[in-house]
């Protein structure tokens, strides 16, 4: 197999700010730059090398600064443009990046391209936007948007509608206007030249949509607007727009780029981020998020239950598909998610264990890891029993709409604790003292009330906590090429609650056990021999001293790195992954 090209953004560790809950500084009880200046040593000392921050731009935050009304301004309440310039220095004097979100598949409603585009069918701005007359008697089309209701919303003074793929505040860039496109350009330029080291873009597979706007055909009976994806999503101009852009912006710069692109699938994905292809360096995609979603339309309310072998499947899916041709963004949650350890793990009697569980899966898949704002500590969902602590738009109109439609207020109680946004939105819990020393102000959305014994000051105190768990996988990985750049190669495949890999590169070998259950696990394996194994990481201190090394505790994870002239009892020299694909082949015996 090929070697595969090496890169500082695929050997970095990413780490998601979600600045208004990450530290307030000056007690008004919102997260701001001032904040992350003054917490950069802890990120530091964690490991992590790039940030990536939310978006700060100037914002009436209806969607929590995803509607932007200047791209080239700091919201007031997080500091100043000179704020930002120290933040940055500070962020690259401790040798670490620094990513910007980049939101351009709508702007904000009080963007001044709106508000003049609004003046009227002949003001040079209007086409920066999509206008449609109605259609008989109604919105141009029946596409939803992601957030609940028509896509479209109707201006009196034009007698004509915009479109809006989130709420009636987030206008759709009209991305077949090559005017606006330079602006956007050039905006980019404008940051890249301030020395930020690359974007998180923002729905990036959506800027461009078929433009006969037709009426979607994916939804179900009788439902009056439909999720209008098959129009939109990967759509037809999308790579031409998003090679200009690399031509344009991207290929002046040594940065890293990650494109956020819901609904794609892998033969999208090669085309987004494949060699050659001049677009982007990765891309999130979310099969592994809605692996919990009953429909499958990536509206978040309708969730089922979720089984390990698809799970397993999906990871399993895009590290072969983008071996050697792609690159790979892993994360298990971001500020549009619940909690991944309440999600994915345990946040109770196995809070620890799961946490570390997790991050191991994280930290040693092939691509660049991503760590959410205090996933390192173990936060969990929150449930607050009264909708006014909600603060996310989607949750509140689900709300709205689940009453409008006569559900039980507990039952929908039950759907938001599970499934909000807010649940990785809740302040970051520093310390035990009031609000969870996030700030000393009344904090924008409620602390999760368990941060008396979830909190930064007890874990790093705790040389077996989940923080220090964490830092010693951030400099495995950075330790071993093997874990970045090798080859994923899974076992067991169709066990319920294990989850086994080797990665490899250059004949040195790593094997990853997790166990994702509560249960521990008789693990017999004949062929399968430890003693060859050196066992160099575990979320169990005593798996390290005892020899049981059969027994797999619950939540476990385990990195072995075979020894020098290792092979599998019964394999012939140099096919030992085979052998040992036999061996944990067997039927699992638990
Ligand atoms: O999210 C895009 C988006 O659609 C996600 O909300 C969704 O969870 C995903 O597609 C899963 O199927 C981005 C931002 O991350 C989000 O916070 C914004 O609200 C949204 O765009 C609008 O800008
Ligand atoms: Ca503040």
């Amino acid at each position: 197999m090929q070697q595969q090209q090496t890169n500082w953004w695929k050997e970095g560790i990413v780490y998601q700010i979600y600045p208004c809950s990450f530290y307030d500084s000056n007690g008004d009880g919102i997260g701001d730059l001032q904040g992350i200046i003054q917490k950069l040593d802890h990120l530091k000392k964690l490991g992590v090398t790039i940030l990536w921050l939310n978006p700060i731009y100037k914002s009436p935050n209806v969607d929590n600064g995803y509607d932007i009304s200047d791209y080239q301004a700091i919201l007031a309440d997080y500091g100043t443009m000179a704020d930002w310039e120290q933040l940055l220095a500070e962020v690259h004097k401790r040798d670490m990046k620094l990513i910007m979100d980049l939101v351009v598949n709508h702007t904000s409603d009080q963007h001044s391209w709106f508000t003049a585009a609004c003046e009227g069918k002949d003001n040079p701005y209007r086409d920066y936007y999509t206008w449609r007359p109605a259609k008989n008697s109604k919105e141009p089309n029946n596409w939803c948007g992601h957030f609940f209701g028509s896509a479209w919303q109707y201006d009196s003074k034009s007698d004509e509608y915009y479109l809006h793929l989130f709420t009636p505040e987030q206008p759709d860039l009209n991305w077949e206007n090559p005017k606006l496109r330079q602006e956007i350009y050039q905006m980019m330029n404008w940051w890249l030249a301030k020395g930020i080291d690359g974007f998180r873009m923002d729905v990036i597979n959506m800027i461009s949509k078929d433009q006969a706007l037709p009426d979607a055909t994916d939804g179900k009976k009788g439902e009056k607007y439909i999720y209008g994806g098959q129009y939109f999503l990967n759509g037809p101009r999308v790579h031409e727009f998003i090679q200009e852009m690399n031509q344009k912006v991207l290929t002046k710069y040594d940065i890293m780029t990650v494109g956020e692109c819901p609904g794609a699938k892998l033969d999208d994905a090669l085309l987004y981020v494949g060699k050659e292809r001049n677009e982007l360096d990765m891309l999130f995609q979310f099969e592994l998020m809605d692996i919990d979603d009953a429909i499958g339309d990536g509206n978040r309310w309708n969730p089922k239950p979720w089984q390990l072998v698809d799970f397993k499947r999906v990871i399993t899916h895009w590290q072969h598909g983008l071996h050697d041709k792609g690159w790979n963004a892993n994360f298990l949650m971001n500020h549009d998610f619940p909690r991944a350890l309440s999600r994915f793990g345990n946040d109770t009697l196995f809070r620890t264990k799961a946490a570390s569980m997790l991050a191991t899966l994280t930290l040693t898949l092939a691509g660049t890891p991503y760590i959410y704002q205090g996933e390192e500590i173990g936060m969990t969902n929150v449930a607050f029993d009264d909708i006014d602590n909600y603060r996310d738009i989607d949750t509140l109109n689900f709300y709205k709409e689940a009453k409008a439609a006569g559900r039980d207020h507990n039952e929908i109680m039950q759907l938001i604790h599970k499934r909000s946004r807010d649940n990785s939105r809740t302040p970051m819990q520093w310390d035990n003292s009031e609000n969870a020393g996030f700030t000393s102000g009344t904090p924008w959305i409620k602390v999760n009330p368990n941060y008396n014994e979830i909190n930064v000051e007890l874990d790093q105190k705790h040389p077996e906590s989940i923080y220090s768990y964490y830092q010693k996988l951030i400099a495995l990985r950075k330790e071993n090429p093997a874990l970045i750049y090798g080859e994923y190669r899974p076992f067991l495949e169709e066990h319920p609650a294990l989850f086994v890999y080797l990665r490899v590169l250059n004949g040195v070998k790593f094997l990853v056990l997790l166990n994702f259950s509560e249960h521990t696990i008789d693990f017999k394996c004949p062929e399968f021999k430890y003693s060859k194994l050196k066992l160099i990481l575990s979320n169990y201190r005593s798996a390290i001293n005892e020899n049981i090394h059969h027994v797999i505790r619950p939540y476990a994870a385990r990195v072995y790195k075979f020894g020098a002239a290792c092979t599998l009892s019964g394999a012939k020299s140099g096919s030992d992954g085979k052998a040992l694909e036999s061996g944990l082949g067997a039927k699992p015996a638990w």
